[in-house]
């Protein structure tokens, strides 16, 4: 067997539920890669031969692999900080009153829009790091806070290039549905046709996005308004994805799953109907525990109903100024598991094979098995439970990205 490198001495959490269905579990395992894809993957007893004189072959001593790490849903790129806002809160003054004093998001777009691309390029940097460094390989990355043409394209073009530059595949997601922009305040539908009539063409055009996203909510864009964007993204032929459900239940997933939508996140107030919508499409439902964790939230998702149903379940960070600025998706796994009582193997499918379903790429990443990328991780972990159950000191101990190692 001729392969680029062989990896031994390894427990692999395969996230293959045609091994269990649990981790995918192989104890003593081995993975050749070749070509920047698995070659090879099953128990070492069974691995062909190969010269060890012409093949790197890696150690794990006793660590377990899991796929690289893909976090489904961040809004990274963004300038400024909102720090002094959680200061004002916690000494008493309401978000009702930051947000009358041109706070909260319309704060984090003045910043964004003050920002060069080079700013922003450098502040995503810094971040796509921080999670590459805990194992993350794959990354989805909004628009959102330039809420204009310029800016728009501004922070897409960023992410894009971030994507270029950087091991972190990235993929990216049109939001300009985000929040109503300063210069459309008495006028949503007029801002919301500015987004289909001239934001989303010229997005399509440069072939800045994968996927398009709407805040649908009360204090954002209406169910029609939804269903406008989301129709002109899929007809232009983009994927479609939806916030959703995350401070009342707006019917916007079951609108989002009957149009195909790729997944729909945060949903603590989706109830049984708009589940069964998801089951019926395969939509993923994406949870998002940071912002439940930093909003103080108390209504819980409806795990039980997901499980119920057997909708794919999605853990992301959410990443972004307002309301989770928590850059970690391994921190991620254990709240996860603390806040919203996911098992650490529903966590960990959560960042793995089901995060790949939902940025439409698990024919590539997010399960370890032959002619997949060879995206995986190497943790100083005694049980794949360990990553969801610690937080704190960093177990990566290696990252392989399409067949390189990048992180030792
Ligand atoms: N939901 C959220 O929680 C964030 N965006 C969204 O659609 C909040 C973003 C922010 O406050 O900057
Ligand atoms: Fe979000």
């Amino acid at each position: 067997m001729c392969w680029d490198q062989v990896w031994i001495e390894v427990n692999i959490a395969t996230m293959d539920n045609t091994i269990d269905n649990h981790y995918g579990a192989i104890t003593d395992g081995a993975i050749a890669v070749k070509d920047g894809k698995i070659a090879w993957i099953g128990p070492r007893a069974d691995l062909p031969q190969f010269d060890p004189l012409d093949t790197p072959v890696y150690r794990g001593y006793g660590g377990w692999i899991t796929p690289g790490l893909i976090d489904a849903h961040t809004h990274l790129i963004f300038a400024g900080s909102r720090a002094n806002e959680f200061e004002q809160r916690l000494n008493g003054v309401s978000y009702q009153e930051i947000a009358a004093a041109g706070g909260g998001i319309i704060n984090t777009v003045n910043a964004t829009r003050a920002a060069t691309a080079g700013e922003l390029f450098e502040l995503g940097r810094r971040r796509l790091n921080a999670l590459a460094k805990e194992g993350v390989t794959t990354v989805e990355i909004k628009s959102g806070y330039g809420l204009c043409l310029e800016d728009e394209l501004k922070m897409l073009r960023v992410a894009r290039e971030l994507g270029k530059h950087h091991h972190v595949d990235v993929k990216t997601t049109f939001l300009g549905a985000h929040a109503l922009p300063p210069e459309f305040k008495d006028d949503c539908q007029a801002y919301v046709n500015c987004v289909v009539e001239q934001m989303l063409p010229a997005v399509i055009n440069e072939n800045l996005a994968d996927a398009v996203d709407v805040f649908c909510e009360n204090i954002a864009f209406n169910l029609e308004q939804t269903e406008q964007i989301l129709t002109a993204a899929k007809e232009a032929g983009l994927a479609i994805k939806l916030h959703a459900e995350q401070l009342s239940n707006m019917g916007g997933s079951t609108l989002a799953a009957k149009m195909g939508a790729l997944s729909v996140d945060h949903i603590e107030y989706l109830n049984e109907t708009g589940v069964q919508a998801l089951a019926q499409s395969g939509t993923c439902a994406t949870l998002l525990p940071g912002a439940f964790y930093f909003l103080r939230e108390t209504k819980m998702p409806p795990i039980e109903l997901l499980r119920q149903y057997k909708v794919p379940m999605v853990l992301a960070s959410d990443f972004n100024p307002g309301s989770s600025p928590l850059c970690s998706t391994l921190l991620m796994l254990n709240l996860g598991c603390t806040l919203f009582r996911l098992t650490p193997a529903e966590a960990l499918q959560g960042v793995t094979v089901n995060a790949a379903k939902a940025l439409g790429i698990s024919d590539q990443v997010g399960v370890l098995k032959t002619g997949m990328n060879a995206d995986f991780c190497l943790w100083q972990i005694e049980s794949p439970a360990e990553l969801a159950y610690s937080y704190g000191v960093n177990p990566c101990k290696e990252v392989v990205k399409t067949g390189k190692l990048v992180h030792q």
